[in-house]
């Protein structure tokens, strides 16, 4: 396994999986696309900004931010087919919009409104977008992580050339379907790839309580294939190693565990305060590690960014969010009569009397049937 070499380090961000020397892009990727990648990174902290203070206000239930992770999800994302499954959790938002999900039906299903694909039935960020191969966000912890394996092996078995990724975080490598989807998938060299994104915490228990593992990517070891340990804020790096894995399950080589060394930058969602149980300067040592600035000080560097393209991309970047809450905020609520659709393919004659019965003590209803 390529694990990381070397006694332990000190920090883990000393840990690169892959020799990507600053300043040079893995091999394939331009200085537009690492732009376009910067692009995305901003708009997915641009609705973290939004969606932190749209909950403050009312006017969400609910918001997880990404703050701190969008280079291990843009990186990871980037470096996939538009064809691979992505198995997330709740905390992925930066891996749609890598995809391609628009922001609008991101903001729909925080509102849950009545565009909203999930018709308000899911808790916010718990986003499913079928025709992207956006498997519907797992809450329980690690349940996704079968639900991939199972994926890559259905793939396979239809002689797709596509692999499947499961998202998750440092605290799901302690579910039991962390250990049995990396067993299953050792034994069948399932094309997956699980990308762990270690953001040192799992809600207040840090890193050093979840295992005594030196790493989180060790683990792959006890199952028989390879796992890397990468620094999560590096994009580039990120990328490459999301690169070669893939490679290596399309190839038939078998499953990958990644292990993505980031950090939450924000609070665990907007039901926490991080300040009762981590330091102000923790925070201040991984603020120093944003993968925004990371890759933007490459880039201008390089003499591939100025400062003021990077100022136009973040206006850019808040413009477009907040001309999406403008447009889906005023979208009324679903209609509470779609609360019996999508149980089974058709309405069985129970739910049809339920749904009447329903309608009709709707107020102002006026005893109304369909
Ligand atoms: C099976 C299960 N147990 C407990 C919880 C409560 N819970 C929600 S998030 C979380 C921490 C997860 O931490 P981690 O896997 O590191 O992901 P992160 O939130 O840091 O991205 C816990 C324990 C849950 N959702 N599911
Ligand atoms: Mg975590």
């Amino acid at each position: 396994m390529a694990r990381p070499s070397g006694p332990p380090r000190e920090s883990p961000l000393s840990v690169q999986a892959v020799p990507v020397t600053s300043g040079r892009a893995p091999e394939g990727l331009t200085a537009a696309d690492r732009k376009r990648m910067l692009r995305v990174m901003l708009l997915s902290r641009a609705l973290d900004e939004r969606g932190m203070t749209l909950q403050r206000q009312g006017r969400i239930g609910f918001y997880v931010p990404v703050e701190g992770q969008e280079g291990a999800q843009v990186g990871c994302a980037v470096a996939l087919d538009p064809k691979d499954w992505l198995c997330p959790g709740y905390r992925e938002t930066a891996v749609a919009l890598s995809r391609g999900i628009p922001l609008r039906q991101l903001l729909s299903q925080l509102y849950g409104d009545r565009a909203d694909l999930c018709q308000g039935r899911q808790m916010p960020n718990h986003f499913a977008f079928r025709e992207f191969r956006f498997v519907s966000a797992s809450s329980p912890i690690g349940t996704q992580i079968p639900h991939a394996v199972g994926l890559a092996l259905a793939a396979r078995l239809k002689g797709e050339k596509v692999v499947s990724v499961a998202f998750f975080g440092d605290g799901a490598t302690s579910s039991n379907d962390f250990h049995s989807g990396m067993n299953f998938a050792g034994v069948y060299r399932a094309p997956v790839i699980f990308f762990c994104q270690n953001n040192q915490w799992a809600i207040s228990l840090p890193r050093s309580k979840q295992t005594r593992s030196e790493t989180l990517a060790q683990k792959a070891e006890a199952y028989g294939f390879s796992g890397l340990q990468v620094d999560g804020n590096d994009v580039e790096a990120v990328y490459a190693a999301v690169k070669e894995a893939r490679a290596r399950a399309i190839a038939g080589g078998g499953p990958t565990l990644i292990e993505a060394v980031t950090y939450r930058m924000g609070p665990h969602t907007t039901s926490d305060d991080p300040r009762r149980y981590r330091s102000a300067e923790e925070l201040a040592l991984w603020k120093s590690r944003d993968p925004v600035e990371r890759l933007k000080e490459t880039l201008v560097r390089e003499h591939a960014l100025t400062e003021e393209e990077f100022d136009q991309f973040l206006e850019a970047a808040r413009a477009e969010v907040a001309a999406a809450i403008q447009e889906v905020e005023p979208l009324p609520p679903p209609d509470p009569g779609t609360l019996f659709d999508d149980v089974f393919a058709r309405r069985t004659p129970q739910l049809e009397e339920q749904r009447a019965a329903f309608l009709a003590e709707l107020p102002g209803s006026g005893g109304r049937k369909e």
